[in-house]
Order: C-alpha cells, then sequence, then structure tokens
C-alpha cells in the first residue's frame, strides 16, 4: 500500500505512536509519507520506503496566525496526488482530519481518497470538547472512512461525546519489545543512586493534566520511608513549578530533572517503579514503555490506564489525586523485593501479550485493507 501519515512530530504520545507505524510500515514493504511540520523526534532509522514531506506554513502580515492547516491540507492533495496515496491516517484529529478530510475533498474530482484517523486522547478528552472546535471535530470524525482509538475507553468518550454512531476499532497502542527491554547498568545506577536506594521515574510533557505536583508528592511519602531518587524525565508548563515544590518538600537534591531525553531505555533500566498518577489518559504509551522495561506502574484509575497497567499485578491503581495510598503501596512494593521482581517480570509479560508491536501494526494494516474494500 501507499500510505500517508499525518502527525504531530514533537514529544508527545500520538507523534511517537504514528513514526513507530510509519517505520514499521515501511519495513514490511509499503510505501509510507509522513507529512508533518518537521522531522519527527522519534525517526531513528532509514528505510528507502520512508518519505518525508515538510509542510511550510505561509505567512504574511495580513496573517495574525499563519494558516497551517491550509498548508498542509495543500501538502496532503499534493503528496496523494503525486505519489498516488492509497490512503491518508490523521493522527490527533485536530487539525490533522480536518485538514486532511480538505485534501480528500479536494482530490474527489479525480478520485477517492479514504481517510483514517485515529483518535489520541486530549484530542477528544480536552481540546475537542472546547466550544469553537466541538462541531469541527464531530464533523471529522463523520467524515473520516474509518476512526480508530488507542483503547476502549477513549473510543467509549469519543462515541458518547459526540454522538458518533459508526464502529470505532480500538487498536492499541504498542511497544517493540527489542528496543523496549531492561538493559544491564550498573554504572549508570551507581551515578543516580546509592546502593541502598530505589529510583523512581516519570516521564512527561508536564502539562497540567500529568499531575506533577502528585508525582513530587508521592515520591516524597515514598522518601521519607525508603531512601529514593526520582528521576523527572521530559520538560514543559509544570516543570518550573516542580522545581519549587521539590523544594518546599524538601527532597530537591534528591530529584533529577533531566529534561527531554530521546533514549529512555537505559534511563528506564536504573528504575525500580514509574509514576504516572495523571488526571486523565487515553493510553499512557509511557507507562507501556516502562513496562517493557520491567518496571511496575503506580498508576490512576482513568481512561485507558486500567487496559494497560492491571492493579496488583503489573502495577498499582489508585484514584486520581489518592496521593497517600499510592505512597502507601509503592512503599509496600519496594519493602517487599520478592513482590517487586514478580511485578517487574509481569509488567514485561503483559506489554509482550498484549502490546506487542509486531501484532499491533498487523491489525492497522488489516484494519487500512477493510477501508479500502469499502470504499
Ligand atoms: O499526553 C499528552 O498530552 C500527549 C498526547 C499526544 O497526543 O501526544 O498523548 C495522548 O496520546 C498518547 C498516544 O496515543 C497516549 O498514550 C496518551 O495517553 C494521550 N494523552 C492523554 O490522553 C492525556
Amino acid at each position: 500500500m501507499k500510505i500517508g501519515i499525518v502527525c504531530y512530530p514533537s514529544y508527545g504520545g500520538s507523534g511517537v505512536v504514528a513514526t513507530e507505524l510509519a517505520e514499521a510500515l515501511a519495513e514490511r514493504g509499503h510505501e509510507v509519507h509522513i507529512i508533518s511540520y518537521e522531522r519527527p523526534f522519534r525517526l531513528r532509522s532509514f528505510h528507502q520506503n520512508l518519505f518525508l514531506h515538510e509542510v511550510t506554513a505561509v505567512d504574511y502580515p495580513v496573517f495574525k496566525f499563519p494558516p497551517y492547516d491550509l498548508a498542509l491540507a495543500g501538502t496532503i492533495y499534493e503528496v496523494a496526488r503525486t505519489k498516488g496515496l492509497d490512503l491518508v491516517h490523521a493522527h490527533y484529529a485536530i487539525p490533522h482530519a480536518v485538514s486532511a478530510y480538505l485534501a480528500k475533498a479536494m482530490l474527489a474530482q479525480e478520485r477517492n481518497l479514504p481517510l483514517v484517523t485515529t483518535l489520541h486522547g486530549t484530542d477528544i478528552t480536552v481540546v475537542g470538547q472546547e466550544p469553537q472546535l466541538y462541531e469541527v471535530v464531530r464533523f471529522s470524525l463523520q467524515a473520516s472512512d474509518g476512526v480508530t482509538a488507542v483503547s476502549r475507553a477513549l473510543a467509549e468518550e469519543a462515541a458518547g461525546v459526540f454522538g458518533y454512531q459508526q464502529p470505532i476499532e480500538v487498536i492499541y497502542n504498542f511497544v517493540d519489545p527489542e528496543i523496549y527491554r531492561r538493559q544491564f547498568c550498573p554504572a549508570r545506577r551507581a551515578f543516580y543512586a546509592r546502593p541502598d536506594e530505589k529510583i523512581l521515574c516519570h516521564i512527561s510533557n508536564f502539562r497540567e493534566v500529568k499531575r506533577i505536583p502528585d508525582v513530587l508528592r508521592i515520591f516524597a511519602l515514598v522518601n521519607r520511608q525508603v531512601p529514593s531518587r526520582l528521576l523527572l524525565i521530559g520538560d514543559g508548563p509544570e516543570r518550573s513549578a516542580a522545581q519549587y515544590l521539590a523544594q518546599e518538600l524538601g527532597v530537591l537534591e534528591r530529584v533529577h530533572f533531566l529534561g527531554k531525553q530521546e533514549f529512555v531505555v537505559p534511563l528506564l533500566s536504573i528504575s525500580d517503579l514509574f509514576l504516572l498518577p495523571s488526571a486523565k489518559e487515553s493510553f499512557g504509551l509511557a507507562a507501556l514503555e516502562a513496562m517493557a522495561c520491567e518496571v511496575p506502574v503506580v498508576t490512576t484509575n482513568t481512561g485507558g490506564l486500567p487496559e494497560v497497567v492491571t492493579d496488583g499485578v503489573t502495577g498499582i491503581i489508585e484514584p486520581v489525586g489518592a496521593v497517600e495510598a499510592m505512597a502507601r503501596r509503592a512503599i509496600a512494593l519496594l519493602q517487599n523485593e520478592e513482590e517487586h521482581r514478580r511485578m517487574a517480570e509481569a509488567a514485561r509479560q503483559q506489554a509482550l501479550n498484549r502490546f506487542r508491536e509486531k501484532e499491533i501494526v498487523t491489525c492497522y494494516e488489516n484494519y487500512y485493507l477493510g477501508i479500502l474494500r469499502n470504499t
């Protein structure tokens, strides 16, 4: 197939999933065209079947806001026409599905361009519910030939909020277990922690929805009972407030702010627990990557997280904001080596059983074939 993949290139789950899907499809012999405003940060390999098309937004003094959505639609149309795309797959509804729909409509005089939209979370649960965007997102779902969601919870929320009647295919996010596997890194571990200390880890874009203050509060409580270090990986609007809070909680010198890191496997490999106490999370790709590296996850019972993490088996699940309960159970787990080992192994096993790249990419291929047959 010739597939166009429209995505965000930036540090965030939807861009990661789209990029890794593009690489895997190219590896399987499909011709894949990534359309984005810059090279995706997760695109690591060269592949002869993989092509990049950077969208350049047109600026002019008359525009207060350069019309990126239109430049994107024009680029999708051009790539579809000149490269003969069989279908276009938009990751994140806003504006990708809308721009792709416009490209589809422009091409309609010549031929049909099937459009698949994958919902990733905040496009539905946050941004898409803003009054001025709600009807646009609703329209983009109706106008897509197929809609997928990264968890059952997200599919249900999308159907409910937007009154979408067609089936939404749930295709989970995935992980390559050969890349995401625990490495033996004693020297790196020794750099961050003494032998008697545990390492807790959090990776995100530091937006409000991630509840960074909860990450720090859980850590501070754990550290009182179990000497520990916290690795904070990523960057975003909540980072400087986090620094103040760490100081206020008296743990600043135990928290390592590492900023955005491209290669997280070596850091997950020295971690004993992963903290993701989000207020909302359609899937929690970072949690899956941690599990694949044998790191149990402490998280909340929101969105798709309970579909990724199994309470008491591969991690700890508590209600949003239940900082004391999360800390209490994290302490018990860190103090019980046997139970921790069991949970770490189960976490890896769950990542392999349910979210292995090979199987999930096949689900996308089959879904595309079904759409091509029916349109
Ligand atoms: O978490 C974010 O704010 C980034 C966002 C994105 O679109 O990149 O992540 C969403 O998509 C990821 C990939 O499907 C999911 O793993 C995240 O759970 C989801 N984030 C939220 O729902 C808050």
